[in-house]
């Protein structure tokens, strides 16, 4: 649906390639994605059924079987039935004994039914890769419980179904109905792509269609808009798959609202101040992203998840309706993200509180908050920008993202989790301080608010929707997965063998094959990370926006091989990032490195990295094979020195130069890390 007068030329935008057309088998991706089919999905499933014992309870399946039964109920006695009315029962209803819930009670947060939607969504992924009746199976009765639980007028959220309907979209600002509707569209979605099975899907579009009915531009509709963004970019998604124009009408109605004055959030707190007898409270606009109309925002501001996720659904409604002040407002609000506001892990998010963006070139490594979710958010918000603008820095931002702060989210053995993600830890400290404690030292089996793990397990599990997007005529790749992938051009089908060793070694490999002769283009990335990449191939190649095109008629048998050779690099911060003066990080690749306590004993403040021996590109670093982890990963060996802890006693002393020995500093993987026990990690080291 291309505006009138829309000035981008939406043709030569590319989606995600279908996810039946690729297969994933070099050994880092297919072990990841492995590990969600294996360990993550059935843990998941336990969780939402509360069958984890010593993890926090997710009450979500217990929630969606109450809510159904409730709504058997009201079709039982029809008319004599009378609806609950809305008692608020707490952001995070816990039961007041642990040992006997109420069976007739809600449980948890009020957002506990996205549990599920993450939960199917994964599944649905995995299933395109890894058909598994047993599994669909357990999807389907979880589907037939979650459908139980849907209105007659097609209203799901567990929360309003149980606790009062009357109550539904009172309080958008803080409750989360439209963020349930969001993930439950995502995971219906996937499902329907994975198997062909529209029930859920049916429910999604219903609730959707319920939603586009009370919200709208018309008299008597209702101009609120999500306090936590995600049904913006899921709305775009049910409208590729349905082509019913209403959803995408709906999300830019949403995006459009935002921010316009009156505000809602601001008159919606007056009215349910009034309505319960208490004084009005300030709205913290910034929280939501809602100051000011979305256009006019230039700053990442407020709870990074929900920014992200909004500038995605920002994103996808530019690309859908050629919207130019929209994509611009994209790309503002993205160069506030890189150029001020991310850490080279590629978390966002700087401050615990209200788990937000701080303000420019604040990142504190020790306090981070660094969500695992912004993490991924960021990443759909990159792939989002690389549909419209295939832009190496895109791609970069989403890998650095990717490899690093997404994946340090869970444990290399797939049974525990960060929701935090800093870049520095000492232990004793986080015991001790409280301005510590959003920081957790050793992973966790799972979370009441149990948002990171199922996004790590979706993310994960349809990897290769980032990795590649196409449109007619062009097959573009963002990242090197080793694998198979299945292009259709209008002339033929050509498939792609990719033999990739990434994010280890940059040297891959891409076989073609096709019955006859195909015409196309083929884009891949040329990543930011290599200062001298190369491609050889026998046709010419056309550099732009570092991403080289290959363009003509494919044979069975032709190879390109793209060469990005990855120096270890020492970086340092911009001078204004105060938390990183005079120190440096290292990475290679799109891999950031740190060091952690297990190799380089305690008090990692005292190490220091030998600038000069290190050399430009890392000559001086010893760049060694690693099988420690259970998987092939590298580890570096830094030249740097060690100073001497100084005796307990005099606090201060006249300067002189400290008494060092040289030493050499192992690093590992930033997303390796704390997977040895409970210890000391540091990515940025003193200088
Ligand atoms: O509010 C839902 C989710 O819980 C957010 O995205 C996370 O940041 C966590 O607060
Ligand atoms: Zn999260």
């Amino acid at each position: 649906m291309v505006l009138p007068g829309a000035s981008l030329d939406v043709t030569r935008f590319t989606h995600p390639i279908d996810l039946h057309a690729v297969s994933i088998t070099d050994p880092f991706w297919q072990r990841e994605t492995e590990l969600v089919r294996r360990e993550v999905i059935p843990y998941q499933w336990d969780a939402l059924n509360d069958r984890i014992p010593g993890a926090e309870k997710s009450w979500c399946m217990h929630n969606f079987r109450l809510a159904g039964r409730i709504m058997a109920q009201a079709r039982q006695q029809g008319a004599q039935y009378t609806p609950q009315a809305y008692t608020y029962r707490g952001y995070n209803a816990l039961p007041d004994d642990p040992a006997h819930p109420d069976e007739d009670k809600f449980y948890g947060f009020l957002f506990q039914d996205t549990d599920f939607s993450k939960w199917i969504e994964a599944v649905g992924y995995s299933l395109i890769q890894h058909p598994d009746e047993a599994l669909e199976a357990t999807a389907d009765e979880a589907i037939d419980v979650v459908c139980a639980a849907q209105t007659p007028e097609g209203y799901l959220d567990t929360y309003y179904i149980i606790n009062g309907m009357d109550g539904a979209f009172q309080n958008l600002r803080a409750h989360h109905e439209l963020y349930c509707l969001g993930h439950l569209i995502e995971g219906a979605v996937s499902y329907y792509q994975a198997t062909g099975k529209d029930k859920l899907l049916r429910a999604a579009c219903r609730f959707a269609d319920y939603v586009a009915d009370f919200f709208g531009t018309a008299d008597g509709q209702c101009k609120g808009y999500p306090g936590h963004e995600i049904a913006e970019m899921a709305l775009v998604r049910l409208y590729e798959v349905t082509q019913d124009e209403k959803y995408l009408r709906l999300s830019r109605f949403f995006i459009n609202e935002r921010g316009q004055e009156p505000n809602y959030f601001v008159e919606e707190e007056r009215r349910n101040a009034e309505r319960e007898h208490r004084p009005v409270q300030s709205v913290n606009l910034a929280y939501h992203q809602a100051v000011k109309p979305v256009r006019e925002q230039d700053e990442a501001i407020g709870h990074a998840v929900r920014a992200v996720y909004l500038y995605s659904g920002m994103a996808d409604v530019a690309r859908m309706t050629g919207d130019d002040s929209l994509k611009s407002a994209c790309e503002r609000l993205w160069r506030s993200i890189v150029q001020e506001k991310l850490y080279i892990t590629g978390g966002i998010g700087a401050t615990q509180i209200g788990e937000a963006f701080s303000y420019a070139y604040d990142l504190p490594n020790d306090t981070a908050y660094s969500e695992t979710c912004a993490a991924i958010g960021l990443a759909f918000f990159a792939r989002r920008m690389l549909q419209m603008s295939p832009q190496r820095e895109y791609g970069d931002v989403m890998e650095l993202a990717l490899y690093n702060t997404v994946l340090s989210g869970m444990a290399l053995d797939g049974k525990s989790f960060f929701y935090v993600n800093p870049l520095s830890v000492v232990p004793s400290a986080c015991h001790a301080d409280s301005r510590l404690q959003h920081v957790k030292t050793v992973r966790q089996k799972w979370f009441g608010c149990a948002c990171c793990p199922p996004n790590i397990a979706r993310i994960v599990s349809s990897i290769a929707a980032y990795a590649f997007t196409e449109n007619e005529d062009t097959l573009l790749t963002h990242l090197y997965l080793g694998g198979s992938i299945r292009k259709t051009f209008p002339t033929g089908t050509l498939t792609l063998s990719i033999a990739s060793d990434m994010p280890w070694d940059g040297h891959i490999t891409v076989t073609l094959h096709a019955d006859s002769p195909v015409s196309g283009t083929l884009g891949f990335r040329l990543p930011g990370w290599c200062p001298n990449p190369n491609v050889t191939a026998d046709k010419p190649v056309r550099v732009a926006d570092g991403y080289a095109y290959l363009s003509g008629d494919w044979h069975d048998g032709e190879t390109i091989v793209l060469d990005f050779p990855m120096p270890v690099r020492l970086n340092r911060a911009n001078n204004r990032v105060r938390e990183d003066m005079r120190q440096v990080a290292v990475t290679r690749g799109p891999v950031t490195f740190c060091a952690e306590q297990a190799d380089n004993g305690e008090n990692l403040h005292l190490l220091r990295v030998n600038a000069e021996k290190f050399g430009k590109d890392g000559e001086g670093v010893q760049v060694l094979p690693d099988s420690r982890f259970g998987h092939r990963t590298v580890k570096l060996l830094v030249p740097g020195f060690r100073q001497q802890e100084d005796a307990e006693g005099a606090l201060y002393a006249p300067y002189q130069s400290a008494e060092e020995s040289p030493c050499q500093i192992e690093l590992i993987p930033y997303y390796a890390w704390c997977n040895r026990g409970e210890g000391e990690m540091r990515v940025w080291l003193n200088v």
